[in-house]
């Protein structure tokens, strides 16, 4: 199986798929030795490694290699997250055969306006294009795939955008109807209660993904009885474990006045070296350099 038949397998199967979100091929090497099942290509993340908002404002093809080059670094599947499709239907036909070349295993794309908004920020800009033309872009985009195992997942940002239950359901079965593989439900609720309503009225075959971020208290084990939950995104703990780790790196090292505390307590440069893929080149040292 390729790796996005991996995926596919995953996702509609019992247990629960894991991905975890990465800025860059050394933070998605770190998550595949973790254990992860999958790369999460966050716009936030690296949005937030460009130290820009989460709002388009990096272009499409900045997040393209981005993810050709996490893709290349791991060997688990790679979900890219495309926001809105960087445009319209035509946009996302343009860019579907871009992304699989690329050598990822699915696509997320929300149903918000472009240029989007972050989602978890309070009092974001989160306003919804019509049904009917983001149903158009998954058709779009399932049309547009060459591997008919390359996942389409729809995100519904209505709960977000404060819309309620019965916006957020409708808009789910059209892009299910459209031919979504997955039905991405975000909230931004502190409880999980506005997620477990849709979760409970949510009939269709099509399987669920959930970003429980604002959430947390939902674990694995509870969203795995669920039972229509196939995947489980965590959307940014990468970055958010980097920047608080180098805060208090970097702060200890000014108030000490040098290196000498904190190097004991860090991993050394031989594990950075080995994750360089120093192994690799040496071999490729041994056989070929003359
Ligand atoms: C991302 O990680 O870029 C996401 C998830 O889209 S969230 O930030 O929660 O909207
Ligand atoms: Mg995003």
């Amino acid at each position: 199986m390729n790796k996005n038949q991996i995926l596919g397998a995953k996702l509609r199967d019992a247990a629960l798929t894991h991905a975890m979100a990465a800025h860059n091929p050394l933070a998605a090497k770190l998550a595949e030795q973790a254990g992860f099942d999958a790369i999460w290509g966050s716009g936030f993340e690296l949005s937030a490694s460009y130290a820009v908002p989460d709002a388009n404002i990096l272009s499409m093809s900045t997040h393209l290699e981005m993810m050709r080059a996490i893709a290349a670094a791991v060997a688990i599947p790679v979900i890219a997250d495309i926001d809105t499709g960087f445009g319209n239907a035509v946009n996302v036909a343009w860019i579907i055969p871009q992304y699989e070349a690329a050598g990822v295993s699915a696509v997320v794309m929300e149903d918000k306006t472009f240029p989007k908004d972050t989602s978890l920020r309070a009092d974001g800009r989160q306003k919804l294009v019509r049904v009917e033309e983001f149903a158009g872009k998954i058709a779009a985009a399932c049309a547009a795939r060459r591997d008919a195992n390359f996942l389409i997942i729809a995100r519904t940002e209505a709960l977000i955008a404060g819309l309620g239950q019965g916006e957020a359901l409708s808009r789910a079965r059209a892009y299910a109807a459209a031919g979504a593989d997955a039905i991405l439900i975000h909230s931004r609720q502190p409880t999980p209660d506005e997620v477990l309503g849709f979760i409970a009225a949510w009939q269709d075959d099509t399987p669920l993904v959930l970003v429980p971020t604002a959430y947390p208290q939902l674990t694995e084990r509870a969203i795995e009885r669920l039972g229509k939950v196939g995947l489980v995104i965590y959307g940014n703990h990468a970055i958010r474990a980097a920047v608080g780790a180098m805060q208090s790196v970097f702060a200890r090292i000014r108030r000490d006045g040098g290196i000498y505390n904190v190097d004991a307590a860090l991993p050394t440069v031989k594990a950075i070296i080995e994750l360089q893929g120093d192994a690799a080149m040496r071999e490729v040292e041994q056989r070929f350099l003359r």
